[in-house]
């Protein structure tokens, strides 16, 4: 394992499990190449994982998101609890400009070694972000972090996913035109835990939180079924913080079989992945070198169409 030749794994392990920063640093580099040594780092630390509460933060650009995680990461620090924080950011990672701009912004913490705080470029993933994101969540959870804080720009589907699978999904929209239109087209309305209206110093705040309360009036909740609160804050003058800290709380409390459906969902969505990235693999290393060409010459010709052609190879494999 030559990844690992300058840290053994057993002592890269004990260092993640005591929270050493630059071990954890480390171990998500190992995660981000997707190669065998970070396989193998997951497989030595899942079973101490599943005790960090996972809070998903999603929303437009510039919504105020990195804003609003800063002060969360001071209120939750305030009551003693540990954090860490993936920005899965939607800027190209050659630019890096949103990347510096989140460090800056959480520059706050950098010397708090209870808190932990990377970027991730959402180019450049081969397994996907969602398979990233999950690794890099488990790590931190290893690290003992209490709290893992993901934000994420909620514009494509693994974004959604990635949110939808936390334990608690904080929806983050703002005042200002066609806001709800996006929200409602990315099919973010429905997997909102809590929403949030930042920028309620700005006009329109109101009248964005009254269109979330007929939205919701317009979906069925059971007797006792949570119903999304709408926190309003102001990231940047640290105005409802405390509100939203406690909403998530309650959330908690009240959900603990949410939570474990959660957790399930998100390791059979992981495991899902894995298995058909690993069997598409497999399949194009088992078929004779030009097999797989041969098809593909074939369906431009339109020779043949894909389901024929998906059906010819698994008849081929399994026979
Ligand atoms: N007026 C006002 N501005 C805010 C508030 N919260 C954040 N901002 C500003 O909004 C801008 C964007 O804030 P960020 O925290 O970077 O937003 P973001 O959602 O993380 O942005 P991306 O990660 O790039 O999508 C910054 O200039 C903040 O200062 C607020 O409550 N009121
Ligand atoms: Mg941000």
């Amino acid at each position: 394992m030559p990844a690992n030749v300058d840290l053994p794994g057993r002592d890269l392990r004990s260092r993640i499990a005591s929270g050493d920063p630059r071990a954890i640093a480390r171990a998500i580099s190992l995660v981000e190449d997707e190669g065998a040594a970070g396989a193998d780092l997951i497989r030595e630390i899942y079973g101490k994982t599943g005790r960090a509460y996972l809070v998903g933060i999603t929303g437009p650009p510039g919504a105020g998101k990195s804003t609003l995680v800063d002060r969360l990461i001071a209120k939750i620090r305030s009551e003693g609890q540990s954090v860490g924080v993936i920005a899965v950011d939607p800027t190209s990672p050659f630019t890096g400009g949103a990347i510096l701009g989140d460090r800056v912004r959480m520059s706050a913490h950098a010397f708090d070694a209870g808190v932990f705080i990377r970027s991730m470029a959402t180019r450049g993933h081969l397994g996907g972000l969602a398979r990233a994101t999950s690794d890099v969540a488990l790590v931190l959870d290893a690290a003992g972090k209490d709290v893992i804080i993901i934000e994420t720009v909620g514009v494509g589907q693994d974004e959604v996913d990635i949110i939808r699978t936390a334990d608690v999904s904080v929806v983050m929209l703002v005042p200002g035109a066609g806001d709800e239109v996006q929200a409602l087209k990315a099919g973010i309305m429905e997997i909102a835990d809590i929403f949030v209206v930042n920028k309620a110093d700005r006009e329109g705040a109101d009248s964005l939180a009254q269109s979330i309360v007929a939205n919701l009036s317009l979906q069925t909740f059971a007797p006792g079924e949570w119903r999304p609160p709408i926190v309003k804050t102001q990231a940047t003058a640290d105005v409802g913080i405390s509100e939203l800290w406690t909403e998530i709380g309650k959330f908690r409390q009240q959900s603990s079989a949410t939570r474990a459906t959660r957790q399930r969902a998100r390791q059979e969505y992981r495991f899902r992945e894995l298995l058909s990235h690993q069997f598409l693999q497999r399949v194009e290393r088992s078929l004779p070198a030009g097999d797989l060409d041969r098809v593909f010459d074939r369906l431009a010709a339109r020779e043949l169409d894909p389901y024929s052609a998906a059906a010819e190879v698994m008849e081929k494999i399994f026979g």
